[in-house]
C-alpha cells in the first residue's frame, strides 16, 4: 500500500534545550539541573542533564545527521535559564544568543525548518524557589519578557513558535503525582498553575503580536492529547471519560483555540473549592491572544472507567483522578518497555477532533513516538540498530493521520520523538526514541535502520507501507507483550 501525503509536509523529530545541550556555559540550573544536584538518586541509573547529548558543543555534526535522514523540520527549545542572564530584567546573555543564533542559521544552511518552543518543563530555580516559579503570577510576566527577547532576537529567521510543551506535565508532575520538581501534592496549586501558564501563553502571544519582526511568523502551543476512552458505556464511566477529557485535553487546548476554558470544567473546579484566581483582565487577555497553530503530542490513549471510591484520591488533597480512574483495557497491545499502550487509531479521532470541534485549525504531529530500553539488542554486525518496531509504529499512526487528512483535517506534518536519543527527565537515557543511538559514554551517534527508512519517506513524502498493516491493525498484536515482536 502507497500512501500520498502533502509535498509540503513537515517531516521532522523534536527534542528540547534541556534534554539535548547539556549545562556547558548555561548562567543558571533549571528545575531538573537544581534536582539531580540533591537528589541524583531520583534520576535513571543516576544519569543528570550536565552533558545530555552534547548539542551545545556538537550541533553541526547533530543537524548534518538529520540532514542524512531526510528531516525537513526540526524541534528544539531556547533555554530559558540559557538565553537570560539577570531573569528578574530579562537581559541576555552573549553566549546563549551566540549559539542559538547559531544552531538556527545552521539548521536554514541544511534547508531544515527551525521550529522553536520556549518553555519544555525548565522553570529557572531561582524563580521557583523565591516566588513559587508558576505560582506566581510575577513569574508569568518575567516568562513573557524572555519570550519577547527571542522573538525580537530570532523572529527575523524562525517563523515557527510555540509558547509551552505539555504544559499539563508541569501541572501533574510538579503539583499532583509527583514526578517533576518541586514534587508537591496541593490540588489547588496545582489548578492555579494550569491557570498561570496558560496565562503566560496568552501574554507571550500578545508580546508575539506586537515585536514579532516576520510577517510569516505563526505562533501556537504544543498539548499532549490523549483521548479518554470509557471502558464501557455505563454512564458512570461515561461521566468519567468526560471529566478526564476536560482536565487532559479541554482545560489548554480551549483556552489556546477558543480563549475560554470550558464552562463544565469550572463550574467542577468551583464547586469543589479550587477554582483559580482570575481577573476580569486576564480572561480577556486569553481571548484575545489565541493561537495560529496547534502541536499535538500523543503517545498513548487514556483508558477510562468511573474512580475507585476507596482510592486514596479521595482521601487527601483534591486530585482530579478524584472523577475518574485508569483501565488496563484486556488485550491491548503495550509497548512493554514504557508501559505505554499501542493505539493508533487515536490519531484519527484526534485529526477529527480538532476538524470538527476547534475550527479545524492548522496542527501537526508535534512528538510521537517510542521508548524502547536496551536498543543494544537489536544491533545487526554492521553496528546498526535494527528497530523495525518503530518503524512499524512509525507506518501506524501515520496510517491514521492520512485517514483524518483525507476526511479534511489541517495536519501538516509529523514529527517523531526524537532526532537523536536524548535525555529525558526521570528516565534519562532509559527509554530510547531517536532515529539516531547515542553512545552516551563516548557521544558518538549511529543512525538506527528507522532512520536511513524515514528518509525514503521525507524525500518522497509517500508512505509504503504493508497492506496487512493497515487492514487488520485491530486484530494483529493482541497478544504481543514486547516490543521487539511486535511485527
Ligand atoms: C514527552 C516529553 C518529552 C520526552 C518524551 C519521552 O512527554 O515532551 O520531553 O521526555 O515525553 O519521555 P520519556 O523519555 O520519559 O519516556
Amino acid at each position: 500500500m502507497k500512501i500520498d501525503f502533502p509535498k509540503d509536509f513537515w517531516w521532522g523529530a523534536a527534542t528540547s534545550g534541556p534534554q539535548s545541550e547539556g549545562r556547558f556555559n548555561k548562567r543558571h540550573a533549571n528545575v531538573f539541573d537544581y534536582w539531580y544536584e540533591i537528589e541524583p538518586a531520583a534520576f535513571y541509573d543516576q544519569v543528570g542533564p550536565d552533558t545530555a547529548s552534547n548539542f551545545y558543543n556538537s550541533f553541526k555534526e547533530d543537524i548534518a545527521m538529520m540532514k542524512e535522514i531526510g528531516l525537513n523540520s526540526f524541534r528544539t527549545s531556547i533555554q530559558w535559564t540559557r538565553l537570560i542572564d539577570d531573569l528578574e530584567e530579562g537581559t541576555v546573555n552573549e553566549d546563549a544568543v551566540r549559539f542559538y543564533n547559531a544552531v538556527i542559521d545552521e539548521c536554514l544552511a541544511q534547508e531544515m525548518r527551525p521550529v522553536m518552543n520556549l518553555f519544555h518543563f525548565d522553570m529557572p530555580i531561582e524563580l521557583q524557589h523565591k516566588y513559587g516559579g508558576w505560582e506566581s503570577k510575577h513569574v508569568v510576566d518575567l516568562y513573557a519578557k524572555f519570550a519577547a527577547q527571542c522573538f525580537r532576537l530570532f523572529g527575523d529567521r524562525v517563523t515557527d513558535w510555540f509558547t509551552f510543551n505539555e504544559p499539563l506535565v508541569v501541572v501533574d508532575g510538579a503539583y499532583l503525582y509527583q514526578f517533576h520538581y518541586p514534587n508537591i501534592v496541593d490540588g489547588k496549586k496545582a489548578v492555579q498553575v494550569a491557570f498561570n501558564i496558560a496565562l503566560a501563553s496568552a501574554k507571550a502571544i500578545a508580546a508575539f503580536r506586537d515585536t514579532n519582526p516576520n510577517p510569516a511568523g505563526r505562533i501556537g502551543i504544543i498539548l499532549n492529547l490523549t483521548p479518554s476512552y470509557p471502558a464501557t458505556e455505563k454512564q458512570d464511566d461515561l461521566v468519567a471519560a468526560r471529566f478526564a477529557d476536560l482536565w487532559m485535553n479541554e482545560m489548554f487546548l480551549d483556552a489556546a483555540v477558543k480563549g475560554k476554558f470550558p464552562q463544565e470544567l469550572t463550574d467542577t473546579l468551583m464547586q469543589d473549592g479550587v477554582l483559580w484566581q482570575a481577573t476580569e483582565g486576564e480572561l480577556e487577555l486569553i481571548a484575545k491572544n489565541t493561537i495560529d497553530v496547534l502541536g499535538v503530542n500523543f503517545y498513548h490513549p487514556n483508558r477510562v472507567q468511573r474512580p475507585d471510591v476507596s482510592s486514596d484520591s479521595l482521601a487527601v488533597d483534591w486530585l482530579p483522578t478524584k472523577y475518574f480512574d485508569g483501565f488496563a483495557m484486556p488485550g491491548r497491545r503495550m509497548n512493554v518497555d514504557k508501559g505505554w499502550e499501542i493505539y493508533p487509531q487515536a490519531m484519527y479521532d484526534i485529526a477529527l477532533n480538532i476538524r470538527d470541534n476547534y475550527g479545524n485549525i492548522p496542527w501537526f504531529v508535534s512528538e510521537n513516538g517510542m521508548g524502547v530500553s536496551n536498543e543494544e539488542r537489536y544491533l545487526n554486525e554492521e553496528g546498526v540498530i535494527e528497530d523495525d518496531y518503530r518503524i512499524q509504529f512509525i507506518q501506524e499512526h501515520l496510517y491514521w493521520i492520512s485517514k483524518g487528512i483525507a476526511e479534511g483535517s489541517n495536519c501538516f506534518g509529523y514529527h517523531l520523538w526524537t532526532p537523536i536519543d536524548c535525555w529525558s527527565w526521570g528516565n534519562a537515557y532509559r527509554n530510547r526514541y531517536g532515529f539516531i543511538s547515542n553512545n552516551i559514554h563516548t557521544q558518538v551517534k549511529t543512525i538506527k535502520k528507522s532512520g536511513h527508512w524515514f528518509k525514503g519517506l521525507a524525500e518522497t513524502s509517500i508512505l509504503e507501507m504493508p497492506d496487512w498493516l493497515a487492514t487488520k491493525w485491530d486484530t494483529i498484536g493482541l497478544e504481543l507483550e514486547t516490543a521487539q515482536t511486535m511485527i
